[in-house]
């Protein structure tokens, strides 16, 4: 034991001698103060491959964290906007998203992944990422930063720490994690905590990445490390969110619980009692703004973790901040977000268009300005990109960053270390065709299948790619799934049957279309109404009818619901077109699911192929009786599973 503690301790010297030369004094003590040998190695490694003038330690003290925050501006990386607290800052024309493509995971000789996961073999990439990186920081400064992924001190935190040369990265994390040098420094943090490595990479005077050809996002899993070059979008730079997510799951799926691409909020219903769901969207399909309805609480916008306590679904949010997306964003249909990007207060808004130091987006619901400063430079209305397509005044994925205690109605329970209990866990799709608005499962199973698992979507922009094809999106977490998909689905199915108390299981589309005139069948914020049914129905205070698909909700509910929550009349002819059974739709659905499941995951389980069985079997049943189109007034009269 005296043997292992001396080489831990000669270890640790000799990680910290070689950057003592390369620190200043009081850099150099802020590093040593902490006892994990490993933190000591990644810098020093990562300080002789990237070689940085300067190595900045960022301990959270007031200081820091202002310093940090002055530094993003000093350095021209972000700029002042006239609301004070507010900045913007700019990513390349060809780094406006998540790069799927070039996003990959590290594979050692003797592993194998799912041939659907894009991958390089370990040795050659890390060959590859770790060329890019050489002396890639000369004449900048590291920034070092120590943070946490969910509460601090809790049965779910993960801690993990970022070297980065983006002064934007680092106060960005300061917005959307919770801080942990502390308790690095208190020691006690296991061996297997995350590390990142990331630079901008070279920039222009606008100081954006100018080598996106060099880009590159490695995640090596054996080591709990990522690797970021030459990009600056959040999505790729911000090591915490999705690539974090990767090795998070491969972490939960061995330890029995889940990391998911989910959202927490606290619905109040009839009493002042308060109902916590977790829901899983696809990028860009509502799951913000579902998690931020004026009159509920957030919790979480875009990773929870959910544990097994004691035989009940608790949940917490990886992060404390929203990077969010502007688009639609404006002050009728999102009122909560809508004063935090007003009123002072630190906001990072970025690839919006800027002028006369004003911040503006698409769909903002107010004249946007003919020329300004976006993405591309000097913007004026009509100016094309490079392919003679005209570029938009700001991009569609423009983002904001905010912490979410800036936001009126951020949960109390968002730090509590035993996380909330769920009642209702949602998967929403974007799917013009097939699924009504809302619906509950017959069970966890079939929830997990026929709404998760079967979760198609319509591709959006938040991908550097083509928009508007549609895709199975297992989970809305396919990109970053890790591990086999049929055992991510399986794990899933475990985790439910292990409870001793199950959520109930959501499926909702916001998105459905009249099959006619491809109008929206829905009004944005009809996802009020939806939630307040879920809410009633996990607190067994509505019935429902049963449906080929699901449990639906009763006309008088929603229009009691419409009329309280909206403040509108619901007719009848509304409710029977959105809540009409597409047999057809979902018949040619359930074909597409497990066509997918049969080609793309091979260690499907295959209660998957049962519970979509049956499914057919109820539609084909209501299809007999009733016809591909099936009013939700049949349903009700009649007990159609009766021959
Ligand atoms: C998403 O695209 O799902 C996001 C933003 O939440 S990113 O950080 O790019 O993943
Ligand atoms: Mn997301």
């Amino acid at each position: 034991m005296l043997q292992f503690c001396n080489i831990w301790v000669r270890k640790m010297q000799q990680y910290l001698e070689a950057l003592r030369m390369r620190m200043s004094r009081p850099d150099y003590l802020k590093l040593s103060a902490i006892p994990v040998p490993r933190v000591h190695r990644f810098i020093s490694e990562s300080v002789e491959l990237c070689n940085p003038d300067r190595v900045f330690v960022c301990t959270d003290s007031p200081e820091d964290i202002a310093y940090v925050r002055r530094q993003a501006v000093v350095s021209g990386e972000e700029r002042p906007l006239a609301t004070p607290g507010h900045t913007y800052h700019f990513d390349g024309p060809r780094d406006q998203g998540r790069d799927r493509e070039l996003t990959k995971y590290l594979v050692p000789k003797w592993d194998s992944l799912d041939k659907a996961l894009n991958q390089v073999e370990r040795e050659e990439g890390l060959t590859e990422i770790k060329g890019l990186l050489r002396n890639i920081m000369r004449g900048r400064t590291m920034i070092v930063r120590f943070l946490s992924l969910g509460p601090v001190g809790s049965v779910f935190s993960i801690p993990c720490m970022e070297c980065t040369d983006s002064w934007y990265v680092a106060h960005s994390v300061d917005l959307l994690y919770r801080q942990a040098y502390e308790a690095f420094r208190r020691s006690g943090v296991p061996d297997d905590f995350f590390c990142v490595l990331h630079s901008a990479g070279r920039l222009d005077e606008r100081m954006i990445s100018m080598e996106p050809d060099k880009k590159r996002i490695y995640i090596d899993y054996v080591e709990n490390t990522v690797y970021s070059v030459n990009t600056q979008y959040g999505g790729n730079s911000i090591g915490f969110k999705k690539l974090a997510l990767r090795l998070t799951i491969r972490r939960a799926h061995r330890e029995g619980w889940l990391a998911e691409h989910m959202m927490i909020t606290g619905v109040h219903g009839p009493g002042g009692r308060k109902t916590y769901f977790a829901g899983a969207f696809p990028s860009g399909c509502g799951k913000t703004s579902t998690a931020m309805i004026p009159g509920n609480t957030i919790l979480a916008d875009d990773i929870a973790y959910l544990r097994n306590i004691d035989g009940v679904c608790r949940a917490v949010n990886a992060e404390v901040g929203i990077f969010g997306i502007l688009k639609d964003v404006n002050p009728v249909d999102d009122p909560v977000i809508w004063e935090v990007l007003t009123k002072p207060g630190e906001v990072i808004f970025s690839n919006v268009l800027v002028k006369d130091g004003k911040p503006y987006w698409l769909g903002m619901g107010c004249e946007i300005p003919k020329e300004g400063e976006n993405y591309t430079g000097y913007w004026w209305e009509g100016k094309k990109d490079e392919n003679g397509e005209e570029i938009p005044p700001a991009n569609k994925n423009a983002r904001y960053t905010v912490s979410l205690k800036a936001l009126g109605n951020c949960d109390p329970e968002l730090d509590n270390p035993m996380g909330v209990e769920l009642g209702g866990i949602i998967y929403g799709c974007r799917d013009a065709r097939g699924y009504v608005p809302v619906q509950q499962s017959f069970s966890w199973e079939h929830g997990i299948i026929a709404y998760g698992a079967a979760l198609e979507t319509e591709t959006t922009f938040t991908l550097v790619e083509d928009e508007g094809k549609y895709e199975i999106n297992i989970m809305s977490i396919q990109d970053f799934v890790s591990i086999p998909l049929g055992e991510y689905v399986r794990n899933n199915l475990e985790f439910g049957r292990r409870l001793r108390k199950q959520p109930l299981v959501f499926g909702v589309n916001y998105f459905l279309r009249d099959l006619k005139t491809g109008e929206f069948l829905n009004d944005r914020r009809d996802k009020q109404v939806w939630m307040k049914w879920m809410e009633l129905r996990v607190n067994r205070d509505v019935d429902a009818i049963k449906s080929p698909t699901g449990w639906i909700p009763k006309y008088e509910d929603l229009r009691r619901l419409f009329r309280d929550v909206r403040g509108v009349e619901y007719s009848k002819a509304d409710y029977v077109k959105q809540f009409t059974t597409r047999v057809r739709e979902n018949l040619a659905k359930i074909n597409r699911v497990e066509r997918f499941f049969k080609e793309n995951a091979k260690d499907t389980p295959q209660e998957l192929f049962e519970i979509l069985e049956e499914q057919r079997v109820r539609l084909t049943k209501v299809q007999k009786k009733f016809g591909n189109y099936v009013s939700p007034e049949n349903l009700e009269k009649e007990d159609w599973m009766e021959e």
